[in-house]
Parts: C-alpha cells; structure tokens; sequence
C-alpha cells in the first residue's frame, strides 16, 4: 500500500519537471501505486484555459492547480504537478492546503542557461526577440525555492539518476 502525497515539481520552463514527473509516475506504477500528473498539457488546456501568463493569471493557475491536488490527494491518489510556480508565496499556500507531511516541494534545479541552450520549443528564443513577454527567466521572476523538500539537479544529473532520487525520498517520507 501507499500513503497519498501531492509532489510538487517546480522549476523554469525546460528544467526537465514534466519528463521527470512522468517518469516518476511509470516507476510508481510499477510498485502498484494510483497516481495523476498535472502539467500545462491536461491544466491549461481545460481547466486553466482562460488564464495567461501574466503574475495575476499564473497565481490564479497555480492556486486552482493547489485546490485539484489537494482533492487528489483527498481521493488517495499520489499526485505529482509540474508547472513553473515561479512565486514562493503560492507555493506556501499549496503547502497549507494540505497536512505539512503530505506535500512535498521538488526543486528542478537547471540553470537559464541550460534551459535556454536546450529551448526544446523555441521558447527562449522567442522571448529574446520579445515575441513572448513575461517570460519565466527572461522578462518575467522565478523565485528560487528557499526551503525546498528536495532538491533534484537536472541540470546536472541524467534522467535516471532523478528518478532515482525522487524514489528514495518517497521511501524516506514513507509514501512508499
Ligand atoms: C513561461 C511559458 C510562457 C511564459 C508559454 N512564461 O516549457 P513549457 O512551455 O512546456 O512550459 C512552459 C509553460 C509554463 O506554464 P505553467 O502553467 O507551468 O506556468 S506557471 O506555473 O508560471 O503558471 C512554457 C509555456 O507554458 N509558456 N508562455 N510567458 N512559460
């Protein structure tokens, strides 16, 4: 059996949440576990779809995203959510919609230029030309978590190997 746990992915656009969260998931699976990712692909097509990514409009997302996780969780299932969540204070009060145990902030740690180097989606470069405003990293704030639950370099560390260390604090957390 498994406790229910909301993992809460956060990190610039490119560092790597939503591959890391998926595969995370397969693994989880693997053990028999219920489990949901929520990331931009299935929230801001539908649930979020009216929001854009002004500081106004991503709190707004992040705070709707919190309330869905936080029934997730309510239903027993281990949710892991990759979106950017670049302010702290939306972040902390995700946290206080849970019990503090249950929540568990996962800071992908990559650096701007990493990302910007990767830019998968020809993003960055957009947001260089100012063809996109208020882009994460560029034009627009992240807030580095201070006190995240765990950090995961996937900048630095291959796929496997975060995968790997978010498996092992599951196990050290006892979700697992
Ligand atoms: C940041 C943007 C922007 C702007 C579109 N700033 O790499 P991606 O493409 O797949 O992930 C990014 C995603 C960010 O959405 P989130 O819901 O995670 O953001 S937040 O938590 O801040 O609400 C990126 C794409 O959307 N994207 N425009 N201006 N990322």
């Amino acid at each position: 059996g498994h406790r229910s746990a909301i993992l809460w992915f956060t990190g610039l656009s490119g560092s790597g949440k939503s591959t890391l969260a998926h595969a995370v998931e397969e693994r989880l699976h693997q053990l028999g576990c219920r489990t949901f990712v929520l990331d931009g692909d299935n929230v801001r097509q539908g649930l979020c779809t009216d929001l854009g990514f002004s500081d106004h409009d991503r709190r707004e997302n992040i705070r709707r995203i919190s309330e869905v996780a936080k029934l997730m969780l309510e239903a027993g299932v281990i949710t892991l959510t990759a979106f950017i969540s670049p302010f702290q204070m939306e972040r902390l009060q995700a946290r206080q919609l849970v019990a503090e145990n249950d929540f568990i902030e996962i800071y992908c740690n990559c650096e701007l230029a990493v990302c910007e180097r990767r830019d998968t989606k020809g993003l960055y470069r957009k947001a260089r030309l100012g063809e996109i405003k208020w882009f994460t990293g560029i034009s627009s704030p992240y807030e580095v978590p201070q006190h995240p639950d765990l950090v995961v370099e996937t900048g630095r560390d291959s796929l496997a190997d975060c995968v790997d260390t978010v498996m092992q604090f599951l196990v050290l957390r006892g979700v697992i």
